[in-house]
């Protein structure tokens, strides 16, 4: 006994991390437009330097992405020819509320993504769709402050009504934001969270959580009132904390790392917020603006089951340790001495992955799906066109055979998995296109170079192997 027979594999993607067309068919700009690819992303990402329109001297990948937007028919028959069963994709706001404001959709941007799943059903392939994956309309930002203002929530009902109502029938899964403890690490790439000087940036990064939790628990309500049969799922940028040691200091930190994370899904997935949270709330002096409506919808609108990324494990060192910090991630930490790491510096840890799922899963008892996992690596093509990328099919290969063990040994109720990238597209993180998680490779260069022709990998061969053996033949 392995994955059950209905086991959801597939890949992963975010619109603006592929679609390109970013002025096209009157799509709107938002936050994630405006990333630059360079040296200033990062600062960008994290709200502390301000760039809300394109500047000259900058280059910004998502302008042209991999140009899904053109390609997705050609894209779509690779992933049905590798087997895939779903295909996480999300939606551009912007394409459908281009200020994010308009009473009325355009129908543009609506058109687009029917004809997107309607080709992933021509295959059997079930769309599993992020309505949110950091994107936010840069209007919403100028004008409102973004999602500190509660004027989001409303607008966010709008955009889940219009796709629900829309969409009924054509999907089943959907997930409501995007890793949304990422609020916490890269708020501007997160939220489109900017800060003003000498702002308490914490209370607004709550702020800001609060109301997102608000409108995803809203969004539940009216997918669910509009079509009983959906699923909604929460998704979390999860990789459980570990203690740098069994020294105490180092365990209660990274108790405390995690409940950083916990947080969200624990108001996602139990409708309230826990003790910890209401404590720290109420230490810092922060007020989020709870109301009795608030708290009822809350409670009321739980996820259907819990989704999440897993990349690497995390670790965390108390007072006085003297371990040495990751670098380049957006979730800094002690290094763990006994892992490797990936060439952009994230520790490989397949055995976390076992321990992740199992820390969620006892913690919330509810379905899980792993919608993003995966290695990022520089390819080579070789002469013949050919790229062997054996490193990727091994991380993948230790991946899937922890996942098993969760399931088969630990009991574990997961619904699927979804590969980060099955083609190569804009790194969020970086903004590079070398750094590749794809099956299916995109000639494309970090400055936007190539011919954005797609060929396959070999691990594009063992991924059709993996799905037709349903896990068994790794
Ligand atoms: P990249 C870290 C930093 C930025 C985004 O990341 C991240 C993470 C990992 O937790 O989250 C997800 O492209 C995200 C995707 C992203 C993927 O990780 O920096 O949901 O949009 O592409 C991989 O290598």
């Amino acid at each position: 006994m392995g994955f059950r027979d209905d086991f959801l594999w597939g890949g992963a993607t975010a619109a603006n991390q592929c679609e390109g067309a970013y002025n096209v068919d009157g799509r709107g700009l938002a936050n994630v437009d405006v990333m630059p690819h360079g040296p200033e992303r990062f600062a960008v990402g994290a709200g502390v330097r301000k760039m809300l329109d394109f500047e000259d001297g900058y280059y910004y990948p998502a302008q042209s992405g991999i140009d899904f937007y053109h390609h997705y028919k050609e894209d779509i028959a690779l992933f049905a020819e590798m087997g895939f069963k779903t295909f996480r994709m999300s939606l551009a706001w912007t394409r459908i509320f281009p200020n994010g404001d308009e009473s009325e959709p355009n129908e543009a941007g609506l058109a687009f993504y029917e004809d997107v799943f309607r080709e992933c059903r021509k295959y059997g392939i079930e769309p599993l769709v992020t309505i949110t994956h950091f994107d936010c309309p840069i209007h919403l930002i100028k004008e409102y402050g973004g999602w500190r203002n509660r004027k989001l929530i409303d607008f966010y009902k709008n955009l889940a009504t219009v796709l629900f109502t829309r969409y009924k029938g054509l999907v089943k899964y959907w997930l409501t934001f995007n890793e949304i403890n990422m609020i916490l690490h890269l708020p501007f790439m997160g939220a489109g969270l900017v800060f003003e000087e000498g702002e308490d940036k914490e209370a607004v990064e709550y702020l800001v959580a609060h109301n997102e939790l608000v409108a995803s628990a809203w969004a539940t309500k009216i997918a669910h009132d509009i079509d009983p049969e959906v699923k909604i799922g929460c998704m979390l940028a999860a990789g459980s904390y570990y203690p740098y040691s069994c020294r105490p200091e180092d365990v209660r930190a990274a108790q405390l790392e995690n409940q950083d994370n916990y947080f969200f899904v624990d108001v996602q997935s139990r409708g309230y917020y826990p003790a910890y949270a209401l404590k720290k709330l109420e230490r810092e002096g922060i007020d989020v603006g709870m109301t009795e409506e608030d708290k009822q919808i809350l409670a009321e609108n739980t996820v259907d089951f819990i989704s999440f990324s897993y990349y690497s494990t995390r670790c965390a060192a108390g007072e006085g340790s003297d371990a040495a910090k990751t670098e380049g991630n957006a979730f800094a930490g002690a290094k763990n001495p006994y892992l490797k790491e990936s060439q952009w510096g994230w520790a490989i840890d397949p055995l976390g992955f076992r321990i992740t799922l199992n820390d969620l899963y006892d913690r919330y008892q509810k379905p899980l799906f792993v919608v993003e996992n995966g290695l990022g690596a520089r390819d080579v093509v070789e002469e013949d066109g050919s790229i062997n990328d054996d490193y990727r099919i091994d991380y993948l290969r230790q991946h899937i055979e922890v996942m098993r063990d969760a399931v088969t040994e630990d009991g574990i109720d997961l619904l699927g998995y979804t590969t980060w990238g099955p083609i190569d597209l804009v790194s969020a993180g970086t903004g590079e296109m070398s750094k590749r998680y794809g099956f299916i490779y995109v000639d494309r260069d970090d400055a936007g170079n190539g011919t954005l022709a797609r060929s396959r990998k070999k691990s594009f061969d063992w991924y059709k192997k993996v799905i037709a053996t349903n896990g068994e033949d790794l």
